[in-house]
């Protein structure tokens, strides 16, 4: 009996407010029903006005806490979340091929929705050459899309060029989180190109609202859930979006400014309308 409930990892950095990084990823897992352990990586002290501090953890503890979880778990999906630096990303490259810690779901944390740089620029190459042929899934967002794929996105058409490109990278599965600005600013549309050559638009209502903090962590860590589970891709990611826009579209009132999403509302939904 020991091991068979169903464990995800998040190898992440901690944001003292709770709002994303590490802690959404474990607020997403437990609402879908996984159990969460952390590998964590960096420390960031912030709140809902911004991030004012951060600290890389040392390598060697970073090892120490790869080590314990596979001398113990059965972690059957993990995702990676913030990583700030190159020796950081080769030290959880290495420590993942290492491990027998199932698919990986790689959220390339570049930059905060409030401009603050979590991936120093020196790194770049590396999250490309080392990180990415790893991925199962790959979730940039429309400014990390731009960075990786090295291009401007103007049309969908250019969305589209660019999730190939990464496709071509290596990351097998692209979820190409799209901006409002270019739609008529009531939807927000992701493209989707599966490892199976299936390409898709998913489109979800746009809410007016500055509590999105955790919003990309979450994506992320429902697909890493999903796959846990059991759950097909496709499946996995169009569930991932509908939670998330359903933790949007409900706030709660935390923070004086850029707050949390709601997890329990995307918890408290049910999916089963969903025919992915
Ligand atoms: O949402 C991106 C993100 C990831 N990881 C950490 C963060 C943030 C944004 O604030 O603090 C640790």
């Amino acid at each position: 009996m020991t091991n068979t409930f169903p464990q995800a990892l998040t190898i992440a950095g901690s944001d003292s407010d709770g709002s994303a990084g590490m802690q959404a990823d474990l607020h997403t897992f437990f609402s879908r029903g996984v159990y969460g352990a952390s590998v964590i990586t960096a420390c960031v002290a912030g709140n809902s006005y911004g991030i004012h501090a951060s600290v890389p953890m040392p390598t060697d503890f970073i090892d120490q806490e790869f080590a314990d979880l596979a001398d113990d778990y059965h972690i059957r999906a993990s995702k990676t979340g913030m990583l700030a630096d190159s020796e950081l990303i080769n030290n959880v490259v290495r420590n993942y091929q290492k491990a027998d810690f199932g698919p990986l779901v790689v959220d390339p944390v570049i930059m905060t929705k409030h401009g603050n740089q979590l991936l120093e620029e020196s790194a770049f190459e590396t999250l490309r050459t080392k990180l990415l042929p790893l991925a199962t899934v790959l979730t940039p967002n429309f400014f990390e899309v731009e960075k990786i794929a090295e291009m401007s996105i103007k049309t969908d058409a250019d969305m589209v060029t660019a999730a190939h490109k990464m496709q071509a990278m290596g990351a097998k599965n692209i979820v190409a989180k799209g901006s409002h600005a270019l739609t008529d600013q009531t939807t927000v549309r992701d493209f989707i190109l599966l490892e199976s050559g299936e390409e898709f638009w998913l489109s979800q209502p746009y809410h007016a609202t500055d509590r999105v903090n955790g919003t990309g962590d979450s994506l992320s860590a429902c697909i890493t859930a999903e796959i846990a589970k059991g759950t097909p891709m496709k499946r996995a990611i169009t569930i991932a979006k509908a939670f998330v826009n359903t933790a949007i579209g409900q706030p709660i009132e935390v923070g004086h400014k850029f707050g949390p999403i709601n997890h329990w509302a995307a918890q408290n939904r049910d999916y089963d309308d969903i025919n992915a």
